[in-house]
């Protein structure tokens, strides 16, 4: 089975799902091994690697080493077609729709697309809306886009409409890594009810409940990164697997 229909499946019965973003800049070797350990043994549903911008890491060693010790999927989350390779068992292949940079938008991919058939990891269609979260984050900056509009849900749902009518997979709602605010409940809400594929939401999502609140107003799976970036926050693990989890943790 697809390893994106397994975490479908799974979400299904948990009542939703939770990612793990890591970014191989902040941590390296042992420091990281233990992370991905602990993120394994507490629940979480997969692992997201990569980033709008990495600077100092061997980003495909990273993403070696994370697969060698995780017992869970590792999902590339591509921030250009350097970061693909085959450690990974997937590949959120991303399709900036938020944004009208033609090379966000289509042209990465037709570099990409030869070489994932080619290593044979799990391309996931994802239409990736970035939305306006108080500060410019990296994600803005690097794909010279413009975010879209929180107070215009009507927006972002004829956005992700029209990716799911090109038979997207998922529909990714991102505020970007660190943002000020993470995406409103209310365009989480508004984007679930209005399409059949499955969203996924993430960018400044920094408590549990948060990410119960996103859950709750219809997203599949949330994704967190930045916040385990300080290691006193790995107790947070467990509060975010029964966050994402109503079904099983009432
Ligand atoms: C970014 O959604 C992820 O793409 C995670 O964001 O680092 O803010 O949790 P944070």
């Amino acid at each position: 089975m697809k390893i994106f229909t397994r975490l479908l499946e799974s979400a299904k019965n948990n009542g939703g799902g939770y990612f793990v973003l890591i970014d191989p800049d902040t941590r390296k070797g042992d420091e990281l091994k233990a992370f991905v350990r602990e993120i394994c043994d507490r629940g979480v549903d997969a692992i997201l690697v990569g980033g709008s911008l990495i600077i100092d890491s061997d980003f495909q060693a990273a993403v070696q080493l994370i697969k060698e010790v995780s017992s869970i999927p590792v999902i590339l989350f591509p921030g250009s077609v350097a970061q693909i390779n085959s450690n990974a068992d997937a590949v959120l292949f991303l399709s900036l729709i938020s944004g009208r940079n033609p090379n966000c938008l289509f042209g990465e991919h037709v570099i990409a697309a030869p070489t994932i058939r080619k290593l044979g990891i799990e391309p996931i269609a994802t239409g990736y809306m970035l939305f306006e979260s108080g500060r410019t984050t990296t994600a803005e900056f690097m794909s010279n886009t413009r975010p879209l509009p929180v107070n215009k849900p009507e927006i972002a749902m004829a956005h992700a409409l029209a990716a799911q009518y090109l038979g997207m997979s998922t529909i990714y709602l991102e505020a970007g890594s660190g943002a000020e605010h993470s995406v409103p409940d209310a365009i989480v809400k508004a984007v679930s009810r209005y399409i059949e594929i499955p969203v996924i939401t993430g960018g400044g999502i920094r408590t549990p409940e948060d990410a119960r609140a996103k859950i709750e107003s219809g997203s599949t799976f949330v994704v967190t990164g930045n916040i385990y970036d300080d290691p006193t926050k790995f107790g947070l693990l467990s509060e975010f697997v029964r966050a994402a989890h109503p079904k099983q943790f009432t």
